[in-house]
């Protein structure tokens, strides 16, 4: 027996979506928030290796000063010298001599009744300065001090003198220490390193920085989180709920859209079966005597799921997927069927009805035509097929089809002229007994607007054309006394005459206007 694998059910998409989002928002934030991170550490160590710099240099005039003392050492005229010197450098906590190893004397205890044996330095740098950090072992042994020994002089500094670039932020670290000797002076925060000066390549820290200045002091500041990982259980939290959200978001908004594309195809489908197409009917008029001669039939889908659906947007889906032949059939059909005794009646009324390219190219549609034609009673002159081309299509092949429409009798208009690939190019190849000037330039008269140019271009070519000219989406009577001052014999459709109708108002629409009762 086989085993159902449970995977065939799992979610795949939405889970790589919300992957994709997660690691984005993860990887950007880790970006930003390093780069945020390490000015902050560069400013700050900027500023430490500034300040270091500066007590180092305020110490080393003091010694100086106490070693330029022209009295004798530990005289009383000498001690009260150290003891301006105190004054004078306000990292120097004291400052006194030393003679064989003990020191004999300093400013703020004057000459000690005993005098008191240094412990060994800590280092002796380059310049032949001993050092003693945070030693307890002098003076006050409760108090911890750094101390110099240059020569006879001894210096102690403020255990204050640094707290100025004490760092509050427990992640990150810094470490001041010499250049030449790679000795560590002072470290502040989680990085207790003493013994060797860290160089910036040995630090394990995921971010550091690390300058020195001219008086030989360096400053190295760490951070030993850094980007994401500085985050707190809670931020990062949110951060992933966030992400997963728009991932899953993104994730439906795509499915939707996708759902939708995909539902209305299906629902064209059964639309098809479930008859749910009707037609409209817009008169074209003559102008010269506004006199109705002719209809254009226009497809209208009432879908049960879906609702009104335009026919600019699911004629697009239906050529796509390939549903048109079906969708032209049935216009066909139900168009000639509707406008049979109408057509009967009127020996000279045409019905238009709109093709798409691949209709013109199916070679079963004309003896289609051609049966129902013979089916309703209908006269091949009464049938003009309009055609618009919306991607560039093989002109000289179809010129071979139009052929074949017209030997039948039945005319081939140029829809939609003048926009898109129904153009010139196509009046070339294609002997369309109708044009039909795209409304966009009908409704630019009184306008101006370059199709207002145009339009004056197209009314002197058409002078030239044995055609029938069709002027669309006339809506108002400037635009039909100026098509009729330029082009007499224009048939004009539009809404100034009347809008797309059903049947049984086009026939109450025709038998007002015969009778004068129209416009
Ligand atoms: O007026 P209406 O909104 O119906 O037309 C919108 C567009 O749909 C127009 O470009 C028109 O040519 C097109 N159209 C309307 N009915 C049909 C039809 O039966 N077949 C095709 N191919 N296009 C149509
Ligand atoms: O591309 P075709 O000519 O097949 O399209 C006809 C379209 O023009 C239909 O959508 C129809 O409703 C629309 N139409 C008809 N008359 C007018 C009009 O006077 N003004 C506007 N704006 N549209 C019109
Ligand atoms: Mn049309």
């Amino acid at each position: 027996m086989q085993v159902k694998v449970f995977s065939k059910r799992l979610p795949v998409e939405p889970i790589i979506s919300v992957l994709i989002c997660l690691s984005i928002a993860l990887w950007a934030t880790h970006v930003v928030l390093q780069k945020k991170q390490w000015t902050a550490l560069k400013n700050y160590s900027d500023y430490a290796l500034n300040y270091a710099s500066g007590v180092t240099a305020d110490l080393k005039t003091g010694v100086v000063s106490a070693q330029s003392s022209p009295y004798t050492a530990c005289s009383h005229n000498d001690l009260e010298l150290l003891r301006d010197l105190l004054w004078q450098h306000k990292y120097l906590k004291d400052i006194g001599h030393v003679q064989n190893g003990n020191l004999i004397c300093s400013a703020e205890r004057g000459v000690l009744k005993e005098a008191v044996a240094l412990p060994p330095a800590d280092a002796v740098l380059n310049n032949g300065v001993s050092f003693w950090r945070n030693s307890s072992a002098l003076i006050r042994t409760h108090f911890e001090m750094d101390m110099t020994l240059t020569g006879s002089v001894l210096a102690i500094t403020s255990p204050f003198a640094f707290d100025a670039i004490r760092y509050p932020d427990p992640t990150v670290s810094a470490i001041i220490y010499s250049k030449n000797n790679r000795y560590v002076f002072k470290t502040f925060g989680f990085n207790q390193q003493r013994d060797l000066a860290p160089s910036a390549k040995m630090t394990s820290a995921p971010l550091s920085y690390a300058s020195c200045s001219e008086v030989n002091v360096c400053v190295m500041g760490e951070r030993d989180r850094a980007g994401i990982f500085s985050l707190s259980f809670s931020q990062l939290l949110i951060l992933v709920f966030a992400s997963c959200l728009s991932g899953f978001g993104l994730y439906s908004l795509v499915h939707k859209a996708r759902k939708h594309r995909h539902s209305m195809v299906y629902h064209l489908k059964n639309a098809i079966t479930k008859d749910e197409f009707s037609i409209v009917f817009q008169p074209k008029i003559r102008l010269s005597d506004s006199m109705p001669v002719g209809v254009e039939a226009l497809v209208r889908w009432d879908s049960h799921a879906l609702g009104v659906v335009r026919p600019d947007v699911f004629i697009e889906v239906a050529e796509k997927y390939g549903l048109i032949r079906k969708i032209t059939h049935r216009v066909i059909d139900l168009s000639m069927a509707q406008m049979q005794t109408t057509l009967d009646a009127k020996p000279d009324f045409t019905l238009s009805i709109n093709l798409s390219i691949q209709d013109l190219t199916d070679l079963s549609l004309l003896p289609f035509i051609l049966a129902k034609a013979k089916q309703y009673k209908i006269q091949h002159e009464q049938l003009v097929f309009e055609i618009t081309e919306r991607s560039a299509g093989d002109s000289v092949s179809l010129s071979d089809i139009v052929k074949q429409y017209t030997e039948a009798d039945i005319s081939i208009s140029l829809d939609d002229f003048g926009t898109g690939y129904s153009n010139l190019a196509w009046l070339g190849h294609l002997n369309a007994s109708e044009i039909k000037v795209d409304k966009s330039f009908t409704q630019s008269i009184g306008t101006d607007s370059i199709n207002q140019t145009m339009l004056d271009a197209i009314f002197s070519l058409l002078q030239r054309l044995n055609v029938v000219r069709v002027f669309e989406g006339v809506e108002t009577q400037e635009q039909a006394d100026y098509i009729l001052k330029y082009c007499p014999q224009a048939i004009v459709q539009g809404w100034l005459y009347a809008k797309p109708m059903p049947i049984d108002q086009l026939q109450s629409y025709l038998s007002q206007t015969t009778n004068g009762l129209g416009r």
